[in-house]
């Protein structure tokens, strides 16, 4: 039986050195991004517990709402997509035993996004771009700030491309052949995004990008936001699925084991890319002017997206099962110490697993119309999204590139034992860290805030604040670790690196998924459809009644 995750025809293996390249050009980028990100952070979680760096940082970093711009947009805009871009396209060209289908076009990708990232970065870094990684109107940001970001995005469609154009290659190839799973899934994973984004590059390029050069005048808040949000939901799911994807291709066969369903995972991806657009809703459930109907219905159509969530549970846990069960685990719980705890990529994606399930359930009460109103901004937002973006995708992504750096490299990592350190102070760290913040957020103290500076501090928040302070600085270390390895892994490693991808085998295999799973337009278009019903009147009555007539505002 061959591994899930390769082309059966696959002969000989071709030779894909030049797709690592332009990974670990991808990589880079993504790694120096979350370096400025930590660095952010701990400032900000030193500052809730009274201890202020913001004037040592200046004139880097001239305020709190600057950096924590800065924070926002390389976590969660350029450590992510970079990585993503860089890790889908390696994995589809691995698991088919082909190249991309351009390689120039791949390098044109490259530059595109990184070019539009640089663009950004002046007035980002230059504070002239101070408008938190959500940019909401009237809030007023340089034009270069959404010039740059909208190439980003632009960028990710030539990803989708080129992925749509290998994998039709693979067809031509092997007629009768399944697309193997990791080529399927990164492809549903960049599908999805691709309509998502149509959102944010309409906000960009019909409000904010003419607005910022001055050829309109006004603009509108509202409108701005349902653009946003559009694409803002999805991303989260354009963040996971490259996570979900680790979890269900790759850690099973890490973890000694094998895949539970290969079809039941295409099923869940099916179901993500129709279902994560219609949603964008639930971000806006205190917006004025959209009427409370529709709000209920993306609110229940959120209820749906946890299906596709309940599969990957199960799915994955069964794998993580099998693994441990075939290396000696028994019972049913205590299997789970039998998992190669020892293996630092391993732990990192277990643990990451681990407290997305708390994510999960708090994200149930976001998603909740009437029970958001007690969380909406207030500081259990980032006690969330830390366990979600910054801990289910980080740590996973982290755990990847665990493989991934030394297998780029030719070197074994660096240091296992620093690795594990690593991933249990990001664990330990974000258990206190995030705790923190969720208890605050129920204590009524508001995110994007400056707490130090705030005369309206309760005494009940005092007793939590340092601990968000502690669990930051644990997060920060574990960060340091990591990029001190990464860092030693590519220039001091020695011991030559030689294992393949750990593509996983599954136990019920492609060839008993039904046969519309290979076939896309379909799902395309109840996505659209979907979409259409959910937005459609709500979009059209804006775009005809909006006056545009908000002026812009520099703030800071
Ligand atoms: C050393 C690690 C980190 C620390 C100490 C940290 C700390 C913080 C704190 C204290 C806030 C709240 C600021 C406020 O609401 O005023 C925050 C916000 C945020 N963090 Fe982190 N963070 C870290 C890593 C990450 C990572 C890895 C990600 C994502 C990949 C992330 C994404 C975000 C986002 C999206 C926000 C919300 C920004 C906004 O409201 O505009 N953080 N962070
Ligand atoms: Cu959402």
């Amino acid at each position: 039986m061959t591994p899930a995750g390769v082309a059966q025809a696959r002969t000989t293996a071709p030779d894909l050195a030049s797709e690592g390249r332009l990974t670990g050009a991808f990589l880079l980028v993504a790694i120096l991004a979350l370096f400025g990100g930590i660095v952010t952070g701990v400032a900000q979680a030193l500052e809730h517990a009274g201890i202020n760096l913001y004037p040592w940082m200046a004139p880097l970093i001239q305020s709190y709402y600057h950096g924590l711009t800065v924070h926002g947009v390389l976590n969660v805009l350029v450590w992510t997509t970079f990585f993503i871009a860089g890790f889908l396209p390696f994995l589809t060209a691995r698991s088919l035993g082909r190249p991309l289908a351009s390689r120039a076009l791949g390098w044109a990708t490259f530059w595109l996004m990184t070019g539009g990232l640089l663009l950004a970065a002046v007035p980002l870094l230059g504070n002239a771009a101070s408008v938190m990684f959500t940019f909401y109107p009237p809030l007023k940001a340089h034009w270069a700030f959404y010039v740059g970001l909208t190439l980003v995005v632009a960028g990710t469609w030539l990803v989708t491309l080129n992925l749509a154009l290998t994998r039709a290659a693979f067809k031509r190839e092997h007629p009768h052949a399944r697309t193997p799973l990791p080529a399927f899934m990164a492809l549903a994973t960049f599908a999805m995004w691709s309509i998502a984004s149509l959102g944010l590059a309409a906000e960009m390029l019909f409000m904010l990008i003419p607005w910022s050069l001055g050829w309109v005048t006004g603009t509108d808040p509202l409108l701005a936001r349902v653009l946003f949000w559009f694409s803002g939901h999805p991303i989260v799911y354009f963040w996971l699925l490259p996570a979900y994807i680790s979890w269900y291709t790759l850690v099973p066969r890490q973890a000694g084991g094998k895949l539970f369903s290969d079809p039941m995972a295409r099923a869940s991806f099916l179901l993500f890319l129709v279902l994560s657009t219609p949603l964008g809703f639930h971000h806006q459930y205190t917006d004025p002017g959209i009427h409370q109907g529709w709000k209920m219905l993306h609110g229940f159509l959120t209820f749906t997206v946890f299906f596709p969530s309940l599969l990957t549970f199960f799915n994955v846990v069964a794998s993580l099962e099998n693994g441990a069960r075939a290396r000696g685990g028994t019972g049913w719980v205590a299997w789970f110490g039998r998992l190669p705890w020892g293996d630092p990529s391993v732990a990192a994606q277990v643990l990451a697993m681990i407290l997305f399930a708390f994510g999960g359930i708090g994200g149930l009460i976001n998603a909740s119309l009437s029970v958001n109103l007690v969380v909406h901004n207030t500081a259990w937002i980032p006690g969330h999204l830390h366990l979600t973006v910054g801990t289910a995708v980080t740590l996973t992504f982290m755990g990847i590139t665990y493989w991934l750096v030394p297998m780029l490299r030719g070197r074994q990592l660096w240091s296992v034992r620093l690795a594990q350190a690593s991933v249990w102070l990001w664990f330990g760290g974000m258990i206190i860290f995030s705790n923190a913040l969720h208890r605050l957020g129920l204590m009524g103290m508001p995110r994007r805030t400056m707490i130090g500076a705030a005369p309206y501090v309760q005494p009940e928040w005092q007793a939590v604040l340092p601990l968000v302070a502690i669990g930051g600085s644990i997060l920060f270390v574990s960060g340091l670790l990591y990029f001190a390895n990464m860092l030693l892994t590519v220039v001091a490693s020695r011991v030559p690196y030689e294992a393949d991808v750990p593509f996983a085998e599954a136990l019920s295999s492609a060839e008993h998924a039904p046969a519309l799973f290979e076939r896309w337009r379909p799902w395309l278009a109840l996505a659209a459809v979907l979409i259409v019903l959910a937005y459609g009147p709500v979009l059209l009555r804006l775009a005809v009644t909006t006056p545009f007539d908000a002026p812009g505002f520099r703030v800071w």
